[in-house]
This record gives C-alpha cells, structure tokens and sequence, in this order.
C-alpha cells in the first residue's frame, strides 16, 4: 500500500489531471487506477485558477472509485472552502454594506466556480475534517495556529469547524475566514516555530505536522518553476506540501 499527499490544487484542473496520471492513481479515462493507495488532499481546491469545480468534482469521483478497491481519498478543509461555501451560503447577506458574494470575489472566487456549486459540493465540503491523523502524520491544511482556538483533541477542532458550518449567522464565519490570514507559524522564527510543532504534535499526536496553504516558493523565496518536491524544516517535523501551483510550480505529488 501506498500513501500519497497532494497539496492546494486552485483550480489549476489541468495540472490536477497530469499529475494523477503521471503518478498512475488515474487512468487515461481519468477513473481510479490506484488500486489499495491512501491519498489525501490538504484542502483549498478553489479561488486563484480556473477551475476549483472541476477539481473537486474529480476529487469526490475518484473517492468513490477508490473504495472498490480497497483504496482512499480523503480531504482536509481548506479555507478556500470555507470560503465558498460562506458565499453560498450567505450570497447576498451584505456586512459593512458589501454583499458576501462581492466580498468572496475579492478574496479571489471565481463566478463559475459559484455558478457550478450545487448542494451536493456544499454537503461534501460540510464532512471535511480540518484535522486528521494519517499515519504518524499530524495533517492540518494551513501553517496556523488558530486550530488551538477550536479544541484540543483533533474530535473537537473538527466539531468546531463541522458546527461552524452549519451556522446561520455569517458573523460567526468571517472571524474564522480571517484566522486563516495566519500563516508560517512554523517557520517565522527557527526557536519559536520548532515550539509551536512541539505544541501541536503534544495535544493532538504524531511525530510530524504536514500542511499544505503557504506555497514553498513564497515560505522559501524560490522560483515557482524551481518547486517540484515537497519542503521538509523545522527540525524534519514540518512537511510543506504546497507547490504554488497558481504562481506557476509544476505541482508534485508527495508519496510518503
Ligand atoms: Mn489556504
């Protein structure tokens, strides 16, 4: 059995599609050839690219595919999610006098992503866990430290967010939206970062935290063209995962 990770898609449909097929979880008809592999997704299949929709739509086809033969796909929440489906949610709710819609096109929502969004996505997007153990992994989407404000055991952040979800009160979301503007705890400060591993590792488990949500060529100043693997660092228990795929990075998937 094989494992697999793949980082923040943003729509980027086409790279999405090559990479599967060059890692042979895809046939060429773009159905399930990965037999018993694990493959899990770190969220934000929206905003910036083209086209999130398809990505996702692809995404739920292959986990169903995946389950005949003893294999899986899972995803995290990413916040791009939570972003899309505020905006379904709350369309033409309007605070400091801008509609939500108009506010998740500045974030960076793409019309015909909303315009292909059913309720089908929206109940998807609402079982995402945020947080998940795979392995000896800790897998959360963004370099963050704001999952602390939601629990302490990975059962309660992922109430949190599932709870969260479910509200009708667009005021109880945009503070979370905001949270997620945090990014390279992990890295800022070589001793505080490595802290803030130890912190998380010790209240939810594993030996190492991979997150995808800050892409390696701005965490490490590098070409995107240049970014064809995943970034390991803060003492070898930070996995980066995110290949900026819309600054231009081929994109990679991580086998683990
Ligand atoms: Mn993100």
């Amino acid at each position: 059995m094989t494992s697999y990770i793949i980082g923040d898609l943003h729509g980027h449909y086409r790279d999405y599609e090559r990479l599967l097929k060059e890692s042979r979880l895809c046939d060429d008809n773009l159905d399930w050839s990965g037999g018993d592999a694990q493959v899990w997704l770190m969220g934000d299949f929206f905003d910036r690219g083209a086209s999130g929709i398809r990505c996702l739509d692809l995404t739920m086809k292959l986990q169903q595919q995946a389950v005949a033969t003893g294999g899986s796909v899972n995803s995290l929440l990413g916040n791009h999610e939570l972003m899309i489906l505020c905006a379904y949610t709350f369309n033409d709710v309007s605070t400091n006098g801008e509609s939500i819609y108009d506010q998740w096109l500045r974030w960076g929502g793409i019309e015909s992503d909303f315009d292909g969004f059913t309720e089908t996505h929206a109940a998807w997007i609402r079982q995402l866990p945020a947080m998940a153990r795979f392995e000896n992994s800790l897998l959360i989407h963004a370099d963050a430290m704001l999952y602390v404000d939601h629990g302490l055991s990975i059962e309660q952040v992922n109430s949190s967010f599932t709870s969260l979800m479910t509200s009708t009160d667009v005021y109880d979301w945009l503070p979370v939206l905001s949270a997620f503007s945090e990014h390279m705890a992990f890295s800022s400060l070589e001793m505080t970062g490595q802290r803030r591993v130890d912190q998380l590792l010790s209240l939810y488990g594993g030996d190492m935290i991979i997150h995808g949500h800050t892409p390696i060529p701005f965490a490490r100043q590098v070409e995107p063209e240049s970014v064809t693997e995943a970034w390991l660092y803060a003492g070898d228990r930070c996995l980066n995962v995110d290949g900026g795929m819309y600054m231009g990075s081929p994109g990679f998937i991580h086998e683990l």
